[in-house]
């Protein structure tokens, strides 16, 4: 039997964790020989429902399940963690402008990124779920001086596997026979599903598709998707946000032939120059992603790239007294 690995999770009494948690702990990210060390991060008025949690969790007797730690601190939660998966942020509430949505979420995150700093794993890799994604990864590895930058992501992956359907269903494929999707950018209604590298069963997507459905649908439904599942839902995508979470992770972890999109430390690639969060496609290889280099940008995609990238440079500039 393998030693056990520590995830970290919070916001772990949330909807998203509702799912992610009980996946983690079934195997379905680090694989079914991979025994875990859950410990479950929420606010302190929060930590009867996540005890509630933990009686499920305990409940469905997971074999590979070591332990359950339940805590409203921070070092507590993030103490020798392998992999922590920030879920938890503060929501938009009544009259809050965007201004100040980013600064309530940029004191948890930079607590957070301390906290990591200072007791995870030194080869600790994050996640970060809770909106703005992007930014909160920066702000959170802005505050953990001693980790690597690079040891801290956003979550793309959901934006890419929306990219993935819309496209395949449009082309009458499987998903599976969907290769290099790209989506770049922000975890926002600005980002850029591309398919200009992509392939659905060998084809280039834009030779199967027409130029029409690709702008004026296919990238507007991505970028609205998050909003049209909570019309018809009533409540905001967890369960593919959950999936996606662990395909990111374990595609980190594991590795993957398949481009796959993360919002990662910009390192000049493609333009972008340092300082913000941005998805790239990357794939991984021993525990380390790769940006993809190459791709032929045309004129469309780096007026979308740009607008994306703008964006991501007004919330870093919301917030630029608070990165430490
Ligand atoms: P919920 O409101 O159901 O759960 C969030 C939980 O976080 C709550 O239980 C809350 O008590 C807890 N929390 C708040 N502040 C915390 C802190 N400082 N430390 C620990 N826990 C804290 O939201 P849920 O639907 O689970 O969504 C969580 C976050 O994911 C939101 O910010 C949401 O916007 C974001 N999403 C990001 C996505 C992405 O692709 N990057 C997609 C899905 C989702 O919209």
């Amino acid at each position: 039997m393998k030693d056990p690995v520590r995830i970290a999770i919070t916001g772990a009494a949330g909807q998203i964790s509702y799912s992610l948690a009980f996946r983690i702990a079934s195997g379905d990210m680090l694989g079914k020989d991979q025994p875990v060390i859950l410990q479950l991060l929420e606010i302190t008025p929060a930590m009867d429902a996540l005890n509630g949690v933990v009686m499920e969790l305990n409940d469905c007797a997971f074999p590979l399940v070591q332990d359950i730690v339940a805590t409203d601190d921070a070092n507590v939660a993030f103490k020798d963690a392998d992999f922590a998966l920030l879920v938890g942020a503060r929501p938009r509430g009544p009259g809050m402008e965007r201004k100040d949505l980013l600064e309530a979420n940029a004191a948890i995150f930079s607590v957070q990124g301390k906290a990591l700093n200072d007791h995870a794993s030194r080869d600790v890799r994050v996640l970060v779920v809770g909106n703005p994604a992007n930014t909160n990864a920066l702000i959170a590895s802005c505050n953990a001086p001693d980790l690597d930058a690079g040891q801290f992501t956003a979550m793309m992956r959901l934006d890419h596997n929306r990219a993935k359907t819309q496209l395949a269903q449009k082309a009458d494929k499987h998903v599976t026979d969907v290769e290099s999707m790209v989506v770049w950018g922000n975890h926002s209604a600005t980002q850029y599903p591309d398919l200009a590298h992509c392939k659905v069963a060998g084809t280039p997507a834009l030779e199967l598709v027409d130029r029409e459905w690709y702008e004026n649908d296919f990238i507007p439904t991505v970028q609205q998707r998050g909003a049209a599942i909570i019309k018809a839902r009533g409540a905001s995508s967890a369960a593919s946000a959950a999936s996606a979470a662990i395909d990111h992770m374990r595609d980190w972890a594991l590795g993957t032939d398949e481009v796959v999109s993360m919002g990662i430390p910009a390192d000049g690639s493609y333009g972008v120059e340092p300082g913000i969060m941005y998805s790239y496609p990357v794939v991984c290889k021993n525990g380390q992603y790769e940006i993809v280099q190459g791709l032929s940008i045309d004129e469309f995609s780096r007026g979308r790239m740009q607008a994306t990238e703008n964006e991501l440079r007004e919330e870093r500039a919301a917030v630029e007294h608070l990165l430490g």
